[in-house]
C-alpha cells in the first residue's frame, strides 16, 4: 500500500475501535440502510448492508481505493499497457468479449481481428460438431474429453456445469489430475469412435495435461490407428508449433495469445469445451454478460461500481477487521464448482507478498477462499461459521427464479439464504437461549448448563448477491464481476494479480524428484523425503 492508503487504513482501524462494529445497531440508526449499502450491476442486486461498514467508513474505503490509484491502473488495463510486470505483459482479458468490430490495442496492434477470427472459427467448428456434420471414425461426436489442468480446466469445468440447464450438445468429460484414475475413468465411459479430445494448454508444455493427452493419443491410436489422430483432436493453446508436433490438424487449433492469463481464459478458445456444450448463440450471452460487467467497471463512480465495492467490503475485512478467510456460499446447485474456480481466480491472483517493485508488504494481502453450495454446508461447517472462534465473512449467491423449478424446492432454498445471513448477523444472546429453554420446561440446572452452548455471537458480516436467474449471462457477470474485484484488490495492495511464480517452485522438484521415483538415481534429500522414498521402495516391492 502507499503510505497515503495505509494512513486511511489506520483511520478505518481507529474509527471501528471508537464506533464498535455492531451490525445490528447500523440498521437502527440509518432506516435507509439497504438502499444506503446495496448496489445493482444491471439485473443483478448486491447486499452489503450486514456487513459493519457504515457511511464514514464507506467514505474512508472509497478514499483507499482513489489514493491507491483504481481509476488509473484500471484505464492503464484497458488501454493494453503491460502491468503484469513481472512477466513483461498486457493483461487484456476483455478483449476477449468485446463485441466484434471494437478496437482493443496490445503492442500497437488492433488485436480484435485475430480475436474475431479464432471466435468465429470456434463456433464454425462447434457447430459443425454439434449438428453432426464433423464426424469422428466412428459417426457423429457424442462425447468431448476435455484434457488441461488449472485455468485450462476450472473455467470450463466450472461453466459447463453451472450451465448444464443450457446443455443440449455432446456429453462433456474433465481430465485435469495426472492421477490416471482421472483418465482411464473417463476413458471407460467413452468410446473412442464418437469422442473428441480438446487439449487445452496455453502452453503446450504443462506436465500433467502433456502426460493425459500421450495417454488418450495411445488410446485412440491402438482402438483406430495412427491416422484418426487427426479427428479425434483438437488443441486450444498458444504454442502452435507444438500443437502440430502432436499430430494436430492446423484447422483444429484454436489459438489465443500471452496477454491472456491461465485463469481468465475461460472467455478465449480455452472455452471451446462449454461453447460445444451449450452451442455459439448461448456462449455468445455468456461472453455479452461479462462485457456488461467491463461497461459498467469502466464508467460507473466508485461509490456505485459493483466489483469496486466489492474488493472494497474485502479491504475492510482483511485489512480493517484482519479476518483471515472468506466462504463463498453459492445457493445454486449448478454453481457448485464456483468457490473452487474462485479459489483460483482470487488465492493464485492475490496470494502474493511481494510488491511491484519488488518489497515485501508489511500488510495482509489475499484471503483463503473457500466454499460449498448451500444448503449442503449447512448441514456441515456451518457450525464453525456461526460459533466458531474465527470470524469469516461470506458470499451468498441467490437466484431469485430455478432454472430447475418443482414445487416448492426454490421458495425453500431462497428462505434458507435469507435466514443465515440474518442468523449470522443477530445472533442469539445467552439470556435468549435461556428463556427458550426456560419456555420448553428445562429445569434451572438445565438451562444454565445447555444456555451458552446454544447461544449465537452474531455479528458476522455477509454480502448477498441476488440475480434473475442463472443464464449464459449471468454467469459471464458474476465471472467477471469477481475478477475485476481482484484486480481493484490487487491493486491497492500493490501486488501482481497477473503472474503465479509460487506455484513453480513444486513443479520444479517434482522434475528433480522423479528419476529418484523411478529408480534412476539423483541428489539426496532431506531426511523425510529419504524417508518417504525408502519406505514407498519396500511397500512397492513388498
Ligand atoms: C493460471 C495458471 C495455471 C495454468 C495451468 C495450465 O492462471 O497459469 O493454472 O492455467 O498451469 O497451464 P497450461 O494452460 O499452460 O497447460
Amino acid at each position: 500500500m502507499n503510505p497515503v492508503v495505509h494512513a486511511t487504513i489506520d483511520l478505518l482501524k481507529t474509527y471501528r475501535a471508537e464506533q464498535g462494529d455492531d451490525i445490528g445497531s447500523l440498521f437502527a440508526e440509518d432506516g435507509a440502510r439497504f438502499d444506503n449499502f446495496s448496489a445493482k450491476c444491471g439485473d443483478l442486486l448486491l447486499d452489503y448492508s450486514k456487513t459493519a461498514i457504515d457511511q464514514r467508513a464507506k467514505s474512508l474505503l472509497l478514499d483507499v481505493a482513489r489514493e491507491a490509484g483504481v481509476e488509473a491502473r484500471r484505464e492503464d488495463m484497458f488501454a493494453g499497457a503491460s502491468i503484469n510486470v513481472t512477466e513483461g505483459r498486457a493483461v487484456h482479458h476483455m478483449a476477449l468479449r468485446m463485441p466484434s468490430g471494437s478496437e482493443v490495442m496490445i503492442d500497437g496492434q488492433n488485436v480484435m481481428k485475430d480475436v474475431t477470427a479464432v471466435r468465429d472459427a470456434m463456433a464454425a467448428f462447434a457447430n459443425g460438431v454439434r449438428c453432426g456434420s464433423v464426424k469422428g471414425g466412428g459417426g457423429v461426436l457424442t462425447d468431448i474429453v476435455n484434457i488441461g489442468i488449472g485455468g485450462s480446466d476450472l473455467g470450463p469445468a466450472m461453466a459447463t456445469l453451472a450451465l448444464a440447464p443450457y446443455h443440449d450438445g455432446p456429453r462433456v468429460h474433465f481430465v485435469s489430475n495426472i492421477d490416471g484414475a482421472d483418465i482411464l475413468e473417463t476413458l471407460a465411459r467413452v468410446d473412442a469412435g464418437t469422442t473428441l479430445f480438446v487439449i487445452a494448454s496455453k502452453t503446450f508444455t504443462t506436465q500433467e495435461t502433456m502426460t493425459n493427452a500421450r495417454t488418450a493419443r495411445n488410446w485412440v491410436v491402438e482402438k483406430l490407428g495412427e491416422g484418426a489422430v487427426a479427428d479425434h483432436f483438437v488443441a486450444l493453446s498458444t504454442a502452435l508449433d507444438k500443437t502440430a508436433e502432436f499430430g494436430i490438424r492446423d484447422d483444429r487449433a484454436f489459438g489465443f495469445w500471452d496477454w491472456v492469463g491461465g485463469r481468465y481464459s475461460v472467455w478465449s478458445a480455452i472455452g471451446l469445451s462449454l461453447m460445444l456444450a451449450i452451442g455459439p448463440e448461448n456462449f455468445d450471452d455468456f461472453l455479452a454478460g461479462a462485457h456488461a460487467v467491463d461497461e459498467h467497471f469502466c464508467t460507473m463512480p466508485l461509490e456505485e461500481n459493483v466489483p469496486v465495492l466489492m474488493a472494497l467490503v474485502g479491504i475492510y475485512h482483511r485489512n480493517v477487521c484482519g479476518y483471515d478467510a472468506k466462504a463463498v456460499l453459492p445457493y445454486d446447485n449448478h454453481l457448485a464448482r464456483f468457490p473452487a474456480y474462485l479459489q483460483q481466480l482470487d488465492m493464485e491472483s492475490n496470494g502474493k507478498g511481494v510488491t511491484f517493485d519488488g518489497e515485501q508488504v508489511d500488510w495482509q494481502t489475499g484471503p483463503i477462499v473457500w466454499g460449498e453450495p448451500g444448503t449442503n454446508g449447512q448441514h456441515a461447517f456451518y457450525q464453525l461459521i456461526h460459533q466458531g472462534t474465527s470470524v469469516i465473512p461470506a458470499d451468498f449467491l441467490v437466484a431469485a427464479e430455478a432454472n430447475n423449478a418443482i414445487g416448492d424446492h426454490h421458495e425453500k432454498l431462497i428462505a434458507n439464504a435469507f435466514a443465515q445471513t440474518e442468523a449470522l448477523m443477530r445472533g442469539k444472546s445467552v439470556e435468549h437461549a435461556a428463556e427458550e429453554l426456560r419456555k420448553a420446561g428445562k429445569s434451572e440446572a438445565e438451562i444454565e448448563r445447555l444456555a451458552p452452548h446454544k447461544a449465537f455471537p452474531g455479528n458476522r458480516p455477509t454480502c448477498t448477491f441476488l440475480y434473475p436467474k442463472l443464464t449464459p449471462h449471468m454467469l459471464g457477470m458474476l465471472i467477471a464481476l469477481y475478477e475485476h474485484k481482484v484486480f481493484v484488490q490487487g491493486t491497492i495492495w500493490r501486488i501482481n494479480s497477473f503472474d503465479q511464480w509460487g506455484v513453480e517452485l513444486g513443479k520444479e522438484l517434482a522434475g528433480e524428484l522423479l528419476p529418484r521415483i523411478l529408480g534412476e538415481g539423483g541428489e539426496t534429500r532431506n531426511a523425510s523425503t529419504e524417508g518417504l522414498l525408502a519406505a514407498f521402495k519396500s511397500m512397492r516391492n513388498g
